[in-house]
């Protein structure tokens, strides 16, 4: 028998395509609610690193798409991990496995109630990788979801030449902040 998710999640792919809407950008690839078959789809598809520049890969809970429209995202913002364009090689696919594993694992304890999903940005200015969750204003629970998310990313077995700590600080943001943003950087709401 197979070990159960506390969750089915879905994996959604943007693709790269320019004489697309992002909407239309946007597929759900498949759904998984066990150990099994996470590892399966997982040793399957390429590693974020491999995918062409401005794709994206989202892995949220089942019935929840992976955008600020819907009902689950509108009130909610991520926690961001920005990661130097020099890291791309480096820390991308270590962050992105680190982080895939504490949501489908539930690592977050009763906050993990808050998680909707996770986004990994393949982006030339520099990747980044988000923990959306669904209510920006319950900064309790958010600034729990930071520190543990934080812990397990410093606590990661990274290559021996990457200096320490490995990133800044984590922010969080508020997705209307982030859709409504007129320069450049977004109020950090939370930092840990
Ligand atoms: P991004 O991919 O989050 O960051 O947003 P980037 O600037 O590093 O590439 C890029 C653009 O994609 C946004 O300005 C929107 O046009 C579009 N976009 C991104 N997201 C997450 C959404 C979304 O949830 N809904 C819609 N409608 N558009 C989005």
């Amino acid at each position: 028998i197979k070990h159960p998710l506390k969750h089915k999640w879905a994996l959604w792919h943007l693709s790269a395509d320019r004489n697309k809407s992002w909407e239309n950008r946007l597929n759900e690839i498949c759904a998984f609610d066990t150990v099994e078959d996470f590892w399966a789809l997982y040793n399957n598809i390429r590693p974020p690193s491999a995918l062409q520049w401005s794709c994206d890969y989202n892995v949220f809970r089942e019935g929840i798409r992976p955008m600020w429209e819907e009902e689950q995202n509108k009130r909610g913002g991520r926690w961001l991990i920005s990661i130097d364009k020099v890291r791309h090689n480096d820390l991308l696919d270590i962050f992105w496995l680190e982080v895939l594993l504490a949501i489908i694992g539930e690592q977050f304890g009763e906050h993990g109630e808050e998680i909707c999903g996770a986004v990994a940005n393949i982006r030339n200015k520099g990747d980044k990788i988000s923990i959306w969750t669904r209510d920006a204003s319950n900064s309790a629970a958010n600034i729990k979801i930071g520190e543990i998310l934080k812990k397990k990313l410093l606590s990661a077995d990274l290559p021996a030449h990457i200096p320490h700590p490995p990133f800044d600080v984590l922010r969080y943001e508020n997705h209307d902040e982030v859709q409504n943003k007129s320069g450049s950087t977004v109020k950090a709401r939370l930092t840990v």
